[in-house]
């Protein structure tokens, strides 16, 4: 085994939350690579200082150290190109590096709001002080009054999920009838939700929930069993 996902954990080293870091975790098992796994909490960056910058995911694979989700997408691509393929011709990557793009920065900004005191609780003692000051001044408010109408949030995350219906309208995934990178976004940042303990963020006749429970199932080999739609 010569790959290693450095990913960020919570107290429990187990426990591992962060959507990018997810989003490198299926892609691996995407493309059926062999890997292990390097827990890090956010207070714990000279575990990854190699990377030369300090966020999370980053790999190594023998020599090479990638950091950033979408480079190690295109690395294990390109790296792997006989393994199951994370974007079937030029034109799907585009699209997924545009789903990418929309994934993280506009369809993430409504999850903070619902997760981020369940975060707080389940990360390292010696992160919190970190986490705190960090997330409130990039809030501009307390973590507490942030989440204070978690509902709020929901209701918006399902209505900018508007793009996502519209996306897969009548197909079992965003790529038609096997999962691509773009599954790949959207799974990683609903475990982030979900592996931080909030299971109904969906509504059960949505399509996006049958999709998310068949995407659980696919890539399950790298899910805990404890997450559920
Ligand atoms: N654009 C980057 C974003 C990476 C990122 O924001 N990583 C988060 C975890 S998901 C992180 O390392 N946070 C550590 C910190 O805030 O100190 C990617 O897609 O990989």
């Amino acid at each position: 085994m010569t790959i290693t996902l450095y990913e960020l954990s919570g107290a429990d080293r187990s426990l591992r939350f962060a959507p990018h870091c997810w989003k490198s975790k299926l892609a691996l098992q995407h493309k059926q690579l062999s890997f292990g796994t390097e827990p890090v909490w956010f207070t714990e960056k000279e575990k990854f200082a190699l990377s030369g910058q300090p966020l999370l995911p980053v790999i190594t694979d023998a020599d090479k150290v990638v950091s950033d989700s979408w480079e190690i997408a295109q690395y294990l691509e390109s790296t792997y190109p006989n393994k199951p393929s994370l974007f079937a011709n030029e034109e799907a990557k585009a699209q997924a590096e545009s789903f990418h793009q929309w994934v993280s920065s506009v369809l993430s900004k409504h999850i903070p709001g619902i997760i981020i005191l369940d975060l707080f609780n389940i990360i390292a003692e010696q992160d919190k002080e970190y986490f705190r000051t960090s997330r409130e001044a990039r809030l501009g408010t307390s973590l507490e009054e942030f989440a204070a109408t978690p509902e709020k949030h929901i209701q918006n995350l399902q209505t900018e999920l508007a793009h996502a219906r519209d996306l897969l309208k009548n197909k079992m995934y965003f790529g038609g009838d096997k999962p691509d990178y773009r599954d790949i976004c959207l799974l990683g940042t609903f475990l982030w939700i979900a592996s931080s303990g909030t299971s109904d963020f969906l509504a059960k006749d949505d399509v996006i929930y049958s999709w998310y429970q068949r995407v659980l199932e696919d890539y399950r080999e790298v899910i805990p069993t404890s997450i559920s739609a």
